[in-house]
């Protein structure tokens, strides 16, 4: 109860109601496909935390628009709320250790915490010409196996983690592939795919494992089907325009203002599984799609050689 009096405290604080926090738990709650019966136990797993695992979170192939993206698009405080429910040891941009500190810091969380920890990759890896990517004067790869296996669980984030994404693409010179694919893992990671992800899928997986003790059920390309159950053609609000025949032809248009069906220039919502049109991005605010831009199909396996020309009709 303590404990509890004093998370809502700092939330205060931080200038955040308890009535933001519960519209926070509702929506992350709705977002993870469970009733809402579930939103005081979801608000509990911050406000009272039973245990807070260790995190290290691995950067590969990647442009670090998956950090940039939990870390600051997100509620202003939302970072924060994942900082107290996680202790993130090892993260090569918000760590303040560097050089040799760095590494010795990767090398006791997981030593200290085996079998224990959650792992977060963010990048892909080059399987080819594996001295393509190296931290530390080690291939991604090799540390990727150092590292992963040892996990409670590891969880993709981002297409280049889960696909390989716009490091893998053709002509793919440094044979970039996803993680699970890299070290032969398939259906044991969990991916959570989109350049960049949404945050609140990331922040679901992880409520998933506290609250339940296991991990979401997956797709059968690994991704929580509370998140990319559906395509962004099934939940999209331009969807009665499509059915209607009503299409944006040209941007700019009369047709554009109208918030016409986006499928003539190029839109791949039917092909694209993903959650945007209900989760939104920078705090719910928009999504592609809403914005007046297609989407591109970002959260698909090699969407950057299949989906493209992109603003063409499929
Ligand atoms: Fe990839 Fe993450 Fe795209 Fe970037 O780091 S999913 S390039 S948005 O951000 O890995
Ligand atoms: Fe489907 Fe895209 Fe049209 Fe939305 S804009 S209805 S996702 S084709
Ligand atoms: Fe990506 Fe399409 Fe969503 S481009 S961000 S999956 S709308």
């Amino acid at each position: 109860m303590e404990k509890e009096k004093e998370f809502y405290e700092r939330l205060n604080a931080k200038g955040v109601s308890r009535r933001d926090f519960m519209k926070y738990c509702t929506f992350l709650t709705a977002t993870m496909g469970l009733s809402s019966s579930f939103v005081p136990r979801v608000a509990e797993v911050f406000a009272a935390p039973k245990q807070r695992p260790s995190v290290v979170w691995l950067h590969l192939g990647e442009c670090t628009g998956c950090s940039e993206a939990l870390l600051r698009s997100m509620y202003p405080w939302i970072d924060e709320l994942v900082l107290e429910i996680l202790s993130v040891d090892y993260h090569e941009t918000i760590m303040t250790a560097s050089g040799h500190q760095a590494e010795e810091n990767l090398h006791n969380a997981v030593k200290k915490n085996e079998g224990k920890f959650i792992c977060v990759v963010e990048g892909s890896i080059p399987v080819k010409f594996p001295g393509y990517g190296r931290v530390a004067g080690k291939d991604f790869i090799d540390i990727a196996k150092e590292v992963v296996p040892k996990a409670a669980a590891t969880i993709s984030i981002g297409t280049c983690a889960t696909f390989g994404g716009i490091p893998a693409a053709e002509p793919n010179p440094g044979g970039y592939k996803g993680v699970a694919e890299a070290l032969g893992m398939e259906g044991k990671i969990v991916n959570i795919s989109g350049c960049p992800p949404n945050p609140i899928n990331l922040v679901g997986t992880i409520v998933n494992y506290l609250l339940l003790g296991k991990l979401p059920a997956l797709d059968d390309k690994g991704r929580p089907l509370f998140a990319f159950g559906k395509t962004i053609h099934d939940s999209c609000p331009r969807r009665s325009h499509f059915e209607n025949d009503e299409f944006v032809e040209v941007f700019g248009s009369e047709e554009a203002a109208l918030g016409y069906c986006l499928y003539k220039v190029g839109c791949r919502g039917p092909e694209t599984y993903n959650n945007c049109a209900v989760a939104k991005f920078n705090d719910g605010t928009s999504w592609p799609v809403e914005a007046g831009h297609p989407c591109i199909g970002c959260s698909e396996p090699s969407f950057w050689d299949t989906m493209t020309p992109f603003y063409e009709e499929l």
